[in-house]
């Protein structure tokens, strides 16, 4: 594969930004090579600026449910540009985004829109704070919620990748005041309420972790958590911003039954754009800034441009069901075949092919893979036209202009490398 323009952008690239990419995940660092540069996505497809064209099953780390350069979305966004792109004031399709939200997600009684994931998570966590008037919050290892100082301890997503357990930079103070358990592991989080009781703000997870790879919940491991949050007057925080409206149109807490106290949004919700959201009831909510005495803010937060890319999104898979029915089958075919080796974690549109016999149900689980070798089947599907995730501890992504020949030449793909094995 013909990589040279790549090549020669990275290497500009690395001069003006760090590793020559705006997010670690990028570099291909755990995978190895050099990052792809992308020319243009359309439908399930990117071509990269050397005409390489791949069938794409990162779609921008899942806000792309219905793939590249959706129509409804771009036009959207045409319609609003007529009336130009931010005001730093309210206008009336904030209310909308909001209220659609709040249909879909009734948990979110009350809504704050922001610009990212790490800022949703953020301000929910800050807010957990504030409301309780407690300091400490349960995470769980391999969970990531975006570069919240206080939430980079045993991470996932990029610092798992790159095999940082937490990053440099962030106080011992602010670290210590999250408490890092396994997923999956409630008695874990008992021990913890126990040993730090009337101290706990909230526990944060995501409903289904995505960021040690695809990791369901076990049956139980939710209401199990919701029955703590509960006994123990601490805020139950479903970070959603790579569930919502991806594996339900109301999200995990939808398609689990348990009820959160606070949720954070993103990704699908701007359609493309950068938006994200944290929300939970009017009680809670009415104590942010300026009914109440938590702080948080944003200049382009709820700017009509990333507001109707968003409201064209939602509106779409609410007007379309058929998108979940769709999407859930086709990433079923796409993880039906036994695959030597591997074990294959699914939920909804969300997969991943870890590289281990084992069951992978947490962090230390996840990480019994063999990188390596996961490093060398990336690299054959990109060979074979299949742009997967740059990394083991990544979530893979199916949406709706994935065709059912699509999932077919990416198994196709997946079985000569095992083939050759
Ligand atoms: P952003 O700040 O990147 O918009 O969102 C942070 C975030 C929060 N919560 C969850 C559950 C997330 O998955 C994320 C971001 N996800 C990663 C991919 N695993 C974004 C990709 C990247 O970091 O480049």
């Amino acid at each position: 594969m013909n990589k040279s323009r790549s090549t020669s952008l990275l290497e500009r690239a690395r001069k003006v930004i760090p590793g020559g990419v705006n997010s670690p995940v990028r570099a291909f660092r755990s995978v190895g090579g050099g990052p792809l540069f992308i020319k243009r996505g359309d439908g399930c497809r990117m071509t990269d600026e050397d005409g390489n064209v791949f069938i794409d099953f990162v779609g921008s780390w899942g806000p792309l449910i219905l793939g590249h350069k959706p129509k409804c979305v771009i036009d959207a966004i045409e319609a609003v540009l007529d009336i130009g792109t931010s005001f730093g004031a309210p206008t009336e399709r904030e209310i909308v985004l909001a209220e659609a939200i709040r249909d879909a997600v009734p948990s979110m009684e009350m809504v704050r829109l922001v610009n990212s994931g790490t800022e949703a998570a953020m301000s929910a966590l800050r807010v957990a704070r504030g409301f309780t008037g407690r300091d400490l919050c349960i995470k769980f290892e391999g969970c990531y919620h975006g570069h919240v100082d206080s939430l980079l301890v045993k991470a996932g997503s990029g610092l798992a990748t790159l095999g940082l357990s937490d990053s440099a930079g962030v106080p011992a103070s602010f670290a210590a005041t999250t408490i890092s358990v396994p997923f999956n592991d409630l008695a874990a989080v008992e021990m913890a309420f126990d040993s730090h009781d009337g101290q706990i703000a909230c526990v944060m997870v995501e409903a289904v972790a995505g960021n040690m790879g695809c990791v369901p919940p076990a049956p139980g491991f939710l209401e199990g958590l919701r029955t703590l949050c509960t006994r123990h007057g601490a805020l139950l925080i479903f970070d959603e911003v790579m569930t919502g409206f991806r594996v339900a149109y109301g999200g995990a807490q939808a398609r689990f039954g348990v009820t959160p106290d606070m949720t954070a949004l993103g990704k699908i919700i701007g359609g493309g754009l950068p938006i994200a959201a944290y929300g939970g009831s009017a009680e809670v909510m009415n104590h942010v800034a300026p009914m109440g005495p938590i702080y948080q803010a944003g200049t382009l937060s709820g700017n009509p441009l990333a507001v109707s890319a968003g409201l064209a999104m939602l509106s779409y898979l609410k007007a379309h069901p058929e998108v979940y029915t769709t999407i859930e089958e086709r990433t079923a075919a796409l993880c039906s075949d036994n695959l030597p080796g591997v074990t294959v974690n699914r939920v909804g549109s969300m997969f991943t092919f870890f590289f281990t016999d084992e069951p992978v149900f947490d962090y230390a689980s996840a990480k019994k893979c063999d990188t390596a070798k996961f490093g060398k089947f990336f690299h054959h599907m990109l060979d074979h036209g299949v742009y997967l995730a740059p990394s083991q501890f990544e979530a893979g992504f199916v949406g709706y202009a994935h065709s059912a020949a699509d999932i077919d030449a990416t198994r196709e793909a997946a079985r000569q490398f095992f083939a050759k094995e």
